[in-house]
């Protein structure tokens, strides 16, 4: 199951430059879809991920190519903090050049990349057009397999019975030397 979701990612490659030396710089994304894995908040056996009720009017953030995803369409308890756990797996040939994460999230978000911390996170939310940020992951690519986690907090809805959704948004951009 897991080297088929790595192949499927790895298709999305996009066409490439040749550079001065003669190597091919290659670019190729890896985005927030329904391969992405998903523990939480309600699922303690991990998933994939579904596609979240989009449309929703405050969600102007735009990341082309990247589906907004959560554990569920509609959020199971609106007046909690809920928090899910996402994963993807990709695979890098040759040396990355950079590596830039388009992220937007409602609520709260930290990225790990291949098990590590990276200064990537929003505590405030970023589903906004004016919010949604971007991140260089250079040094955390390494050379084949690799992981990316996103923590995901959906803050408790203020009033009750108010409308709260939650999701993930992201695309990665990889150039790599080929
Ligand atoms: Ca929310």
């Amino acid at each position: 199951m897991k080297f088929f979701l790595v192949l499927s990612i790895v298709l999305v490659s996009l066409g490439h430059i040749t550079s001065d030396t003669g190597m091919k710089e290659v670019q190729f994304y890896v985005f927030s879809d329904l391969y992405n894995h998903v523990k939480g908040p309600t699922h303690e056996e991990e998933g994939l991920a579904v596609k979240a009720s989009e449309g929703h009017k405050l969600w102007t953030a735009s990341i082309p190519g990247a589906t907004w995803i959560w554990n569920s369409e509609v959020v199971s308890e609106p007046g909690s903090q809920q928090t899910a756990y996402f994963k993807n797996f990709f695979a890098v040939e040759g040396k990355t050049q950079r590596a830039i994460l388009d992220i937007a999230a409602d609520d709260s978000v930290w990225v790990k990349i291949n098990g590590k911390k990276t200064e990537c996170f929003r505590q405030t939310s970023s589903y906004t057009a004016e919010s949604q940020f971007q991140c260089d992951v250079t040094k955390y690519i390494e050379v084949d397999l690799n992981r990316i986690e996103f923590k995901v907090v959906n803050k408790p809805a203020e009033k009750e019975n108010e409308a709260n959704p939650a999701g993930l948004l992201y695309r990665l951009s990889i150039n790599t030397l080929v």
